[in-house]
């Protein structure tokens, strides 16, 4: 599905991130940003070793990642031109500041990503997989963010921001959740 809010394209779409052609793609990593399972073991795949070259430069560089930041490198041989890393909480029943640093992972990417130049960026589902934080509402915060971000951004804006949803239940949610989300705008 496809929502057009203000001058922003927001789609959901089922798929493997690693197929997207958006100038961006997010990754779901670890604070060691040395690579993983889940997609950032995809990402790391199909991309090749020139994103671990460059995540290894900035570990030395500031050592590694902290929970809802996001650092920014080569996409390799994937279609899209940076992969932006960012570092989802690991869910702890939800009084821990699980939403707050869900929401920042968000803004963080979608600022690196305009800094960078970047026009559209593709987002998987942060932090439901191994993270283990609750598919509802990880989507209701991915989209809270990503209203704001597109509320509040001035020029540099985002023309097209997708959520690549891996499973059906995702794509369920987000397309229910962007329907109530922006059906008043
Ligand atoms: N394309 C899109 N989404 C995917 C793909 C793919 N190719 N593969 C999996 N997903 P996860 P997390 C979905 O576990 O929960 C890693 O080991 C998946 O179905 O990848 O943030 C890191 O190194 C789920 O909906 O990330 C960290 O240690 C979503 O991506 C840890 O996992 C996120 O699942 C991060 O855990």
């Amino acid at each position: 599905m496809e929502i057009q809010f203000k001058n922003t394209v927001i789609e959901a779409v089922q798929g493997d991130i690693t197929r997207e052609t958006t100038d961006v793609i997010v990754n779901a990593a670890n604070s060691s940003l040395l690579g993983g399972g889940g997609v950032d073991g995809a990402i790391h795949r199909a991309g090749g070793p020139e994103i671990l070259e460059e995540c290894q430069k900035i570990r030395a560089r500031q050592g590694g990642c902290a929970t809802g930041e996001a650092v920014i490198t080569t996409a390799g041989r994937l279609p899209a031109r940076y992969v932006v890393h960012t570092v989802g909480p690991v869910w702890n029943g939800g009084s821990n500041g699980e939403d707050n640093l869900l929401h920042n992972c968000y803004l963080n990417s979608l600022a690196l990503a305009n800094d960078h130049g970047a026009t559209s960026i593709s987002f998987p589902n942060i932090s439901t997989g191994i993270y283990g934080y609750p598919k509802s509402q990880a989507a209701d915060v991915a989209i809270q963010a990503i209203k704001e971000y597109v509320q509040l951004s001035g020029k540099g804006h985002m023309q097209r921001i997708r959520f690549v949803c891996y499973d059906a239940e995702n794509l369920a949610l987000y397309e229910q959740k962007l329907e109530q989300a922006f059906q008043q705008s």
